[in-house]
């Protein structure tokens, strides 16, 4: 079966790779700039957001699903995230967040943590010789329950919150050192008011200063890249929302810090992939919380969406690869949860495939020879290529389950270990 699965596959990448050399396009060359390309894949789908340092979900998140065999702690997501990664081609890094802290009996309360907390996942990345970014969590605590951290006016609430920061990137600085290649250490905070607030400036005021302070430590490049995420709503913070994309927009620009776009935090028409090239002429570094919204930020699983497929062109033809870091975002508990790993990050490289297998020069001539009647004829006729034959083909070489292979592997892994976690 396999065997006739592999020769088919052979066969049909021979077909398409004249198909498209009839067309211009070197699969060969596309397949190599694949090969390069790093997803950081979120820890936070394998255990629906609920960290190891014992707070419920809140900060306007929801994850809904009661899919059995959800990981329980460091050991068992890593397990998970091993076989996630034995199914997706290409280059992977780990996204982490504060709230996975591992005590080993010496807790530490948010603001109080350090490298120490993460050396298991520090020892398990530079086994693999991954990456790995970081997430400080301003969310599922205590303090944070009444909706607001970083903006918050009372001011022990408000620092607790920036020692969390500055922890979180002293955390993400130590990974980078140790693994050779810097952390993106993102800020996400859910600060915001659920009714129409009266004074819609204070809070922002207080933000700034908060993050200023956060960011007071000079950290090394090579080993940390800031950036601080925007959001339009969340449950619970419908009509305002502190960290708002122009607020953000502008601290970025006049702090020289990244910026990180998540797919789910814009109005419903709004396009992520338009933003990029604007952006990319001012800012330092973007990050990318690839995501999917059905009809609110809902993080549905990534799938190979026009808009995804809209988004990986765009990085490809405005040649932003180094400059911009994809990560994933989404959490659904109603399926098994490595399932869904492995089918978001395959939808994102499959995407970026797909943008790279279209014949850019000749498009970009057509643009700029006023011919806008090719130029859209080409692009329809580009859809129904054979991209499917070239991505079984990279699948193969990479070593990984082309096709529906993978799923055999998720469900073997399913009823060995996942159904015993109860
Ligand atoms: C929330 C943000 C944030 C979170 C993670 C869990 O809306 O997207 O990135 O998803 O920190
Ligand atoms: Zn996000």
């Amino acid at each position: 079966m396999k065997q006739d699965m592999d020769k088919a596959i052979g066969a049909a990448y021979e077909l398409a790779r004249d198909r498209y050399a009839a067309v211009g396009v070197d699969t060969e060359k596309a397949i190599e700039r694949l090969a390069d390309i790093v997803i950081s894949l979120h820890c936070w789908q394998g255990d629906d957001v609920a960290g190891f340092d014992g707070g419920d979900l809140d900060g306007g998140l929801a994850v809904t699903g009661n899919y059995p065999g959800k990981a329980r702690n460091g050991d068992e997501l890593r397990a998970d995230y091993d076989v996630a990664m034995s199914l997706i081609p290409g280059k992977q890094r780990l996204n982490m967040q504060a709230m996975y802290s591992e005590s080993d009996g010496k807790r530490a309360d948010r603001n109080a943590l350090e490298p120490e907390h993460f050396a298991r996942w520090m020892d398990w990345a530079a086994e693999r010789k991954i990456g790995l970014d970081f997430n400080g969590t301003f969310f599922s605590h205590p303090k944070a329950d009444d909706g607001f951290t970083l903006s918050h006016r009372d001011d022990g609430i408000r620092r607790f919150w920036i020692e969390h920061g500055i922890a979180s990137r002293r955390i993400a600085a130590a990974m980078g050192r140790r693994l050779g290649t810097p952390s993106w250490c993102n800020v996400w905070i859910p600060d915001g008011y659920k009714d129409i607030p009266v004074d819609r400036l204070a809070p922002r005021e207080r933000l700034t200063r908060s993050l200023d302070e956060l960011f007071a430590e000079s950290l090394d490049s090579e080993h940390i890249r800031d950036t601080v995420e925007s959001k339009l709503f969340g449950i619970g913070s419908e009509s305002y929302v502190v960290g708002s994309y122009d607020y953000y927009v502008g601290y970025a620009i006049s702090r020289r810090k990244g910026l990180c776009l998540d797919m789910g935090h814009y109005h419903p028409t709004e396009s992520i992939a338009d933003k990029l090239t604007a952006l990319s002429l001012y800012l330092d570094g973007i990050l990318l919380h690839v995501s999917r919204g059905v009809r609110w930020d809902s993080d549905h699983v990534v799938i190979l969406s026009d808009e995804l497929r809209m988004l990986a062109e765009e990085l490809v033809r405005g040649d932003i690869l180094d400059r911009v870091a994809i990560g994933l975002d989404f959490f659904d508990g109603s399926i098994n949860r490595v399932a869904a790993y492995v089918i978001g990050a395959r939808a994102m490289s499959k995407a970026l495939l797909m943008a790279m297998l279209q014949p850019i020069d000749k498009l970009r001539d057509m643009e700029n020879g006023g011919d806008f009647t090719g130029r859209l004829a080409w692009l329809e006729d580009m859809k129904t290529l054979p991209a499917g034959a070239v991505w079984d083909a990279y699948c193969l070489r990479c070593g990984v389950p082309p096709a529906m292979q993978w799923l055999d592997v998720v469900r073997d892994y399913e009823k060995n270990v996942l159904s015993e976690r109860r």
